[in-house]
């Protein structure tokens, strides 16, 4: 009997749409990882769904519906039949008990799914095979309609199917760091996606796709605005606005936060302090709070940058961060709100290491956080870098809930085109072991609240989202988003299984195509690391914009903005000697031994820690400046291979994203060469060792210097 695939493709073929399902059809990426395209290799799934059967209706259930519709239809080339009762094989029956009558029958045990976790089981209904997606919520059933599309978009076999999942952590947000005026801090996708002007009148079509692909890798907050944010968005006109984009991200279980600025009740509300414990001061929140949840009566919750960078805070009135974090947090209690308050603080003092301050700031406010605040740290103590050890807070911080902050967009990783997948920094930070209660007591358990039973437990990303096109800048950069969500749903997921599964919905199952890429995306990021900062070193990128090499830079008016701060290249070695600086310390046992010795530090990590001879012999035999041009030259050759492997793919995939990715590799080749020799030049006239035949960089280290913002040199 010919399948529905194969009668839908030679129905295609007849009305001569052909064309248009192969891989030969230009994709601007827009549609992320939910394609949905043509099956077309042989797949067993494709008998699986006769009719789609629903229940009682709500927005979240039309939107698993219709999702399943669209998804169903592409792939099998026409739609489910839409029922109430399963009669036939093959039916698929959504739903919670409460809103569909066929899945209360079946007295499902739902409870360890919790509020937004979902069952998919193979069943028999009325002597008819099914398959249910049951939950105890309509979101978990949203969620369960996306993970049904992703088996059959990863061709997993549909018979026989119990698969239970609930997420492990209870935040799982995306920070917009999106400005007023329509930019974006560190964006290199475009302008921002939310269009204030238009709002509260129009929504554009886009926002509902974004709440869409959230949903569908179980991201369930968004912080709309800045960190270093504007005062604005707190005002009655914004607030508004802000209540309308609430109102579409609702039914994709996508609750809206805000960031504040410490002093708004100066700037908007007149007062002349904003001391946390001034009682106009929390009168005015109290106020403002409640007058934001008439409008979002779902509204997420405050993120707070204090303190840092010169944004201003409590300490401006000698008053502590949990005297700020208690203040915001008691007015949001009562609406069940929370307060994300952001750990990267730092002073202004060249001889403290800046790596120690958050800790030396935080730690001692351990256990003196109301229940509804949760310190949002960043993965590593400095800021996103390339590699950097993770923060001594997580394991330091038994009585305070706390939440991993990573960066999506690549701000130091080569922004817009260098394709660095990062799966693999995040699940280097999430399996650290913070030994805090001893082995096992990883950094994913630290921020799903497991380890110590904090009260919250969550993780946030720096969004890489914008309106360009492809959403993201560039279609790997959609892998970031991506594996953003999964690892957020459950913190110990493996990159690699998920760069599989992106890789499958994003481009195709042909597993020729399949395992090269998988093996580039895993190569990836260590392969930025090389060319960029090998073996620990950190911020040695250009001044301000961070693109393109600096560890010369010097400008800017503070000690720790300048590059020799960090690297602290001299004719005796390079490195930063972290265990005089007191930050090795932080660390438990067995780390904070391990990490004090240059023997038993990790090589990846070792001049993060120490300031090491030139002559230092590394485990490869080679001496530490030798393995320093080895490093960098690696890095630039892992990316011609990358460069080589994609080319030979070029059938597979259709030209306009295959010739985004050329292009793009292209272009990182050629900065990973400029990261290298730059970088060489400069470190080569302090150790003054000389260069092995053919590493000696093209250009004195004048020509780097010089470069202006935006060019790199021809290779
Ligand atoms: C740094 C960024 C800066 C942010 C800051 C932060 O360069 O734009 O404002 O982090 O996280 O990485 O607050």
């Amino acid at each position: 009997m010919m399948g529905r695939t194969a009668f839908a493709c030679i129905l295609a073929m007849a009305l001569g749409l052909c064309a248009l399902a192969g891989p030969a059809r230009a994709e601007s990426g827009y549609d992320l990882w939910l394609r949905y395209q043509p099956v077309q290799d042989d797949y067993a799934g494709a008998n699986h769904v006769s009719a789609l059967v629903t229940g009682y209706r709500s927005p979240t259930l039309d939107a698993a519906a219709w999702e399943l519709r669209r998804g169903l239809t592409g792939m099998f080339g026409e739609p489910p039949a839409q029922s109430s009762a399963v009669t036939a094989d093959g039916a698929l029956v959504i739903g919670t008990p409460k809103s569909a009558p066929a899945i209360a029958a079946l007295n499902l045990s739902l409870q360890a799914l919790g509020d937004e976790g979902y069952l998919i089981r193979s069943v028999s209904i009325g002597g008819h095979k099914a398959t249910v997606i049951a939950a105890n919520s309509d979101i978990g059933v949203l969620y369960g309609a996306f993970a049904f599309l992703r088996l059959v978009q990863t061709r997993t076999a549909l018979a026989g199917l119990d698969i239970a999942s609930a997420p492990k952590t209870r935040l799982r947000v995306l920070d917009h760091w999106d400005n007023l005026n329509g930019t974006v801090e560190r964006g290199y996708a475009g302008a921002s996606i939310w269009d204030w002007p238009a709002l509260p009148e129009h929504v554009s079509r886009r926002i509902t796709d974004y709440a869409r692909a959230n949903a569908s890798i179980g991201i369930n907050g968004a912080v709309v605005n800045n960190v270093n944010a504007d005062a604005a968005f707190l005002t009655a006109e914004y607030i508004e606005k802000e209540a309308r984009l609430a109102d579409v991200l609702r039914p994709f279980g996508i609750r809206l936060y805000l960031s504040v600025r410490w002093s708004a009740p100066m700037e908007l509300g007149g007062l002349k302090s904003a001391d946390p414990l001034d009682p106009k001061v929390k009168a005015w929140w109290q106020a403002k709070t409640d007058e934001i949840y008439r409008a979002i009566p779902d509204f997420g919750g405050f993120l707070v940058k204090a303190n840092s960078e010169g944004q201003p805070g409590p300490q401006d009135y000698h008053r502590s961060h949990a005297d700020g974090a208690n203040m915001i947090a008691d007015v949001l209690a009562p609406h069940h709100g929370v307060v994300m308050w952001r750990a990267f603080v730092y002073a202004n003092d060249p001889k403290i290491d800046r790596a120690t301050t958050a800790y030396n700031e935080f730690v001692p406010l351990d256990g003196k956080f109301r229940d509804n605040v949760v310190l949002q740290v960043k993965n590593g103590p400095l800021d996103f870098q390339p590699r950097e050890p993770f923060s001594p807070l997580f394991g330091a911080m038994a009585h305070t809930s706390l939440m991993m902050e990573f960066q999506i967009t690549k701000e130091y990783l080569g922004q817009q085109t260098h394709l660095a997948y990062l799966g693999t920094l995040y699940e280097e930070a999430l399996k650290s072991d913070t030994y805090e209660h001893g082995p096992g007591s990883t950094v994913a358990r630290v921020i799903d609240g497991s380890l110590d039973h904090h009260p919250i437990s969550g993780i946030a990303g720096v969004a890489n989202i914008g309106n360009d096109a492809d959403w993201c800048g560039s279609i790997f950069n959609q892998a970031n988003w991506y594996v953003f969500g999964r690892m957020a749903w459950d913190p110990e997921i493996s990159a690699r299984t998920v760069a599989d599964e992106w890789v499958r919905q994003t481009f195709t199952n042909d597993p020729a195509f399949v395992a090269p890429v998988v093996d580039m995306m895993m190569k990836s990021r260590a392969a930025v690391v090389d060319y960029m900062t090998p073996l620990g070193l950190a911020l040695i990128m250009a001044h301000g914009h961070h693109m393109g090499p600096g560890p010369w830079d010097t400008i800017g008016p503070r000690e720790d903005w300048k590059a020799p701060y960090y690297h602290r290249a001299d004719a005796n070695g390079i490195g930063f000697d972290r265990v005089a600086s007191g930050y090795v310390a932080q660390y438990h046992s067995p780390l904070k031994e391990e990490f004090a010795g240059t023997a038993t530090t990790p090589e990846d990590l070792l001049l993060w820690f120490h300031h090491v001879s030139w002559d230092h012999r590394m485990t490869s035999g080679r001496t530490l400046w030798q393995e320093l041009i080895a490093r960098y030259s690696h890095g630039v050759d892992a990316v011609a291979e990358m460069q080589a492997n994609w080319t030979k793919l070029a059938d597979d995939v259709d030209p306009e994203r295959y010739a985004q990715v050329r292009d793009f590799l292209a272009i990182q080749h050629r900065e990973a060469i400029w990261w290298r020799d730059a970088c060489l030049a400069y470190f080569g006239q302090f150790s003054k060792r000389p260069f092995p035949d053919g590493y000696k960089p093209k250009y004195p280290l004048s020509y780097y210097e010089k470069m202006p913002f935006g060019a790199s040199p021809k290779p």
